[in-house]
């Protein structure tokens, strides 16, 4: 069962051979897959030979292969973990019955639903990213791009068997609604509001693979919990790719702070202007694409108090992340009480699963920066730490949209608020001096003065190694 079948045209593990019409439906979609990523990919490096990981089986450990590879060439395929025998639903009214193999009718549009969100945001994180690579800092970030670039390709992959296979003519006709929206359209936009915000630096790119892939991370941990086996299944192997997405995230943001800190003992000095001079990136204008990348990302949990969430719950489509570290997974009658700009509110807690999921999710973004800050420290300049903004700063969605609410969580008035805002994120002149770092640095080894080099290479390989030939 968990070894990937590679002589099919569509490489997967559920046997797709056995069931012709949905292996010809997919034969369908595939070249118009391929079409987008010509057209919306990362069209400039066609022909590079990349350095990727492909997935070869779905268990834990050693799932992957590396290699060269060029990127219209990656076999992108459908793989899902392995079946859990006799598993039984885990939270919601339906606790302890078995999963569903197939969707029950009455959940049919809202699981549609959920997985359409889903499929959206990964061709939607390629499309942002497309133009990137003409201004990577060194070989070793190119491919690292670009392996995150073909596993949200796969990912897209991952939704589109599922509507498929469970959801006939609808599901197919989303299946083509994927390729057919694009981020920042003005007439056909991604369906969540992060996914049309421009990557167009590579800080924003670190800080989008930090906080909104880490949204990816949470939701698709809470579809892992779905009493919809087949969604689960795929959910539980996409998190293994994850991995390394937060990972990019994580040691990119670090290697610009520590570049940074770097110049401040060169020069002797924290001021901006001189660091900035210097071509590295003051450490408050980190904080201020954190405040952005942190706040877009929070909203995309959906309302503190949501209906939809609280349907999702009870019914067993989606639970939260990491259900069984809680004590109650049933929640009825149990209450929560939330802040709201009028003050405390009692709600059901079912109404609130959004506001935890996004209680655990913050608590994992705190741990990158408790490194972060460590390395700081060490340096001497524990007054520059960095910090989260309050979840209610700069909010578009729920409870707290369009409140004035400053970083820390004070309610400003509103005229101070829109005055102060170039302070907390990233004005155009900020923007504009990030963008005139990026400049590309292609010999092996190298990397752009504004970031550090990592500590190691890819599957044990040197820094030096040439993850991309360019050609
Ligand atoms: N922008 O009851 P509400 C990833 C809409 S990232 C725009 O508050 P609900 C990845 C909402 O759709 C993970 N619209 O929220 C990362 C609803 O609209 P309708 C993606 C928004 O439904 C990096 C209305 O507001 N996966 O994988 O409880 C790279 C009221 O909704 C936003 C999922 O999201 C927003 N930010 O929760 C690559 C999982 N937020 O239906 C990939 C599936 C809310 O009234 N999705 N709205 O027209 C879900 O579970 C839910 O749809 C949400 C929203 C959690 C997103
Ligand atoms: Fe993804
Ligand atoms: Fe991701």
């Amino acid at each position: 069962m968990t070894a990937v079948n590679y002589t099919e045209k569509i490489p997967n593990n559920v046997n797709l051979a056995s069931d012709r019409t949905l292996q010809r439906a997919l034969e369908h979609w595939q070249p118009k897959f391929l079409q987008w990523w010509h057209e919306l990919g990362p069209t400039d490096f066609e022909t590079a030979d990349v350095y990727l990981r492909t997935a070869v089986s779905v268990d834990a450990k050693g799932w992957a292969q590396y290699g060269y590879v060029r990127m219209p060439e990656y076999r992108w395929g459908i793989f899902l973990a392995d079946p859990v025998p006799d598993r039984r639903i885990g939270f919601g009214d339906a606790m302890g019955q078995p999963v569903w193999q197939q969707v029950p009718g009455e959940y049919r549009s809202q699981l549609r639903r959920l997985i359409v969100t889903q499929g959206d945001t990964e061709p939607a994180s390629v499309e942002q990213q497309r133009l990137l690579g003409r201004t990577c800092p060194s070989l070793y970030d190119l491919r690292n791009l670009f392996q995150v670039n073909v596993e949200e390709g796969r990912h897209l992959w991952a939704m589109v068997y599922l509507l498929h296979a469970y959801f006939g003519r609808d599901g197919r006709e989303e299946a083509e609604e994927l390729l057919a929206r694009h981020s920042g359209d003005a007439d056909k936009p991604r369906i969540l509001s992060t996914f049309n915000e421009p990557i167009s630096d590579w800080l924003s790119f670190y800080c989008f693979t930090y906080f909104t892939d880490r949204d990816g991370k949470y939701q698709l941990k809470s579809l892992a919990e779905s009493a919809f086996d087949p969604l689960s299944r795929t959910c539980r192997f996409m998190l293994t790719e994850e991995a390394h997405h937060m990972f990019v995230g994580e040691t990119g943001i670090g290697r610009v702070i520590r570049r940074t800190l770097e110049v401040m003992k060169e020069l002797g000095t924290d001021d901006p202007a001189r660091i900035r001079a210097a071509g590295a990136i003051e450490l408050p204008l980190v904080q201020k694409y954190l405040n952005f990348w942190c706040s877009s990302s929070l909203d995309l949990f959906g309302s503190e108090i949501s209906s939809n969430a609280a349907f999702n719950f009870a019914s067993g489509m989606k639970g939260r992340p990491d259900e069984s570290q809680y004590e109650d997974h049933v929640l009825r009658g149990a209450t929560l009480r939330l802040p709201t700009p009028e003050g405390e509110q009692e709600v059901p807690a079912r109404n609130a699963i959004n506001e935890m999921m996004r209680e655990s999710y913050l608590k994992d973004c705190e741990i990158g920066l408790k490194r972060w800050n460590r390395m700081i420290e060490r340096a001497g300049y524990p007054e520059l730490q960095l910090s989260l903004p309050s979840p209610h700063f700069r909010r578009a969605i729920g409870l707290w949209a369009g409140q004035p609410v400053d970083p820390r969580g004070n309610l400003v008035p509103r005229e101070e608020y829109e005055r102060r805002l170039a302070d907390w994120i990233p004005s155009a002149e900020d923007r504009a001096f990030v963008h005139s770092l990026m400049k590309p640095v292609t010999e092996p080894g190298k990397m752009a003065a504004w970031i550090a080099p990592p500590e190691r290479g890819i599957n044990n390989q040197p820094v030096e190694y040439e993850y991309v030939r360019l050609h």
